[in-house]
């Protein structure tokens, strides 16, 4: 069974922020998950090479665009690979294949009489490069997600995409495939959208005031519009519109932040509709983050988080960790590199690692470098070991975005659970005796052994931390598909070299 992934591609008017890092993570958590499942995933994450903004970033450096784009796509494909997103495709807009697939599509939806040309004057915001009705500004005029950019004055000829004449058709969609959009609440806000007529949508750009686009094809005085070249990526990655990409494209699954609802809600599928084309399986919908105290970030308040800044300090799990941890659904959340800090110290650290580090040091030091064979339970140690069952069986089933901070609590729920199991049980007391001493092995054991499964569960969130943990305790490979099965370390076996998995930082 396939499935297909999407991060939204990302503008490269400046470098990958935390709000990149986030939905490209997410992405490979749940890539992770199905994987574990046994499905065949295709996850793709990369960048929006035309528009407007790119173009005058690109000016602003005095760089050729030619040399922008490849230095800004390096450096997002870098701070991926860092985080370790396991994508199987990088797209980049400027790609040849791409950009032949777009005007196709734009030619077919021309041809069927769907896109007219006419004047348009109004306000276009280049933040969200988009035209914008007096509603959707603030008092003072300006554009209440870009407020430092302000919104431009345009009187342009153009070409439109007639979108009325597919509403009610889109909104039956909605009906019909409530899981079309995820969670309700962004459901709710989409149907909102579409409550009223919907205006004609500027599928074009002038080459006086745009270069860096698609040629439109039926009129080479006009670049395509960014957005209609760029949700087409999702196609072209898969190879569309040759033959192969069906597959694929019937298990779509885009994840998106809630700032781009309206070109992934209504653009996209009317688009789709007038190329006659099937609409996406799911968009999945996530809130945003925003600094401690809820101000949104921004370079004048400081408090902007560089994810490269806390890979470096903290080590790459330690971002992963709280992007996942800590997100909600329904509202934005708080990020600093304080509250990062925090949670790393205070869950990985101290639940997590400071247990498999006590456990497997003090195995090691008292039973000749190994791991021993248990004696028989108690009632104590199947409690815990049924624990450790249930709380990482959410990670073999099928994880949408909204679940994966809840998975990520049950992990450290039960983490408090087996270090109070440890403490009660108290090991160092049990192997002064003789007689005490085979109860000692099965501690260390049943300890060892569901850390084995806690950890065989967060390959799926933090996969290099975790990894490493397995090797030191010398675990066999996890099987795939994967479920939490207990007793598969082995008695009497050596263990690795214990290093520190989550070294505290201050
Ligand atoms: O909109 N919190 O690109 P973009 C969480 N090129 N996620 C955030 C975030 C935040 N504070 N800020 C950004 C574009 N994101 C278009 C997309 S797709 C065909 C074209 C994430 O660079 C989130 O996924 O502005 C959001 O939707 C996306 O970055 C916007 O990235």
């Amino acid at each position: 069974m396939k499935s297909y992934i999407t991060t939204p591609i990302y503008y490269v008017n400046g470098s990958p922020h935390i709000g990149h890092a986030f939905t490209s993570v997410m992405a490979d958590i749940l890539k992770r998950n199905r994987v574990a499942l046994g499905y065949e995933l295709m996850l793709s994450t990369g960048v929006d090479e035309h528009g407007q903004k790119n173009q005058e970033a690109a000016a602003e450096l005095d760089m050729s665009v030619t040399d922008y784009l490849e230095m800004r796509g390096k450096e997002f494909r870098d701070v991926f690979d860092r985080l370790g997103v396991a994508y199987d495709y990088f797209v980049r807009t400027s790609r040849e294949g791409h950009k032949t697939a777009v005007a196709g599509m734009e030619q077919a939806i021309f041809d069927k009489g769907l896109i007219v040309k006419k004047q348009y004057t109004g306000t276009y915001c280049k933040g969200c490069e988009e035209f914008k009705k007096e509603s959707d500004l603030t008092e003072d005029g300006q554009c209440p997600l870009h407020p430092t950019m302000k919104v431009e004055q345009t009187d342009e000829t153009n070409y439109f995409l007639m979108m009325e004449p597919f509403r009610e058709r889109l909104l039956q969609h909605i009906a019909d495939n409530p899981d079309f959009v995820q969670p309700e609440a962004f459901r709710n806000e989409l149907k909102q959208m579409l409550s009223e007529p919907l205006e004609d949508l500027c599928i074009s750009r002038p080459k006086a005031r745009v270069t860096l686009g698609v040629d439109l094809p039926f009129d080479t005085d006009f670049v395509t519009y960014v957005w209609f070249d760029a949700l087409a990526n999702y196609l072209t990655n898969i190879g569309w519109p040759e033959e192969g990409y069906e597959d694929w494209w019937a298990e779509c699954e885009h994840l998106i932040g809630k700032d781009i609802l309206k070109p992934h809600g209504v653009y996209w599928p009317i688009m789709l509709m007038a190329a006659d084309l099937p609409l996406p399986k799911k968009l999945s919908v996530h809130s945003h983050w925003v600094g401690a105290g809820g101000m949104k970030m921004s370079k004048s308040i400081g408090n902007v988080v560089d994810p490269i800044e806390v890979i470096d300090k903290l080590g790459v799990d330690a971002l992963r960790w709280y992007l996942a941890r800590h997100m909600r659904a329904d509202s934005d959340s708080q990020i600093s590199v304080d509250l990062i800090t925090q949670t790393y110290n205070s869950e990985l650290g101290n639940k997590v690692g400071n247990l498999l580090s006590r456990a497997a040091k003090f195995s090691k030091a008292r039973f000749d470098g190994k791991l021993p064979a248990p004696g028989p339970l108690n009632a104590q140690d199947e409690v815990i070991r049924k624990s450790v069952v249930e709380a990482t069986s959410g990670m073999s089933a099928w994880m949408n975005l909204a679940d994966i901070p809840a998975r990520a609590q049950a992990i450290i729920t039960v983490s408090d659970e087996m270090n109070n199991y440890f403490a009660e049980q108290a090991p160092w007391d049990l192997i002064k005796n003789e007689e005490t001493r085979e109860r000692c092995q099965t501690v260390i054991y049943v300890t060892l052994d569901c850390l084995r499964v806690v950890m065989e569960a967060l390959l799926q969130i933090i996969p290099g931390s975790a990894g490493k943990a397995l090797d030191m305790l010398n675990a066999p490979e996890a099987a795939c598909p994967w479920k939490p099965e207990l007793d598969k370390l082995q008695g009497d076996s050596d263990l690795n070299e214990i290093e520190t998995l989550f070294p505290r930082v201050q």
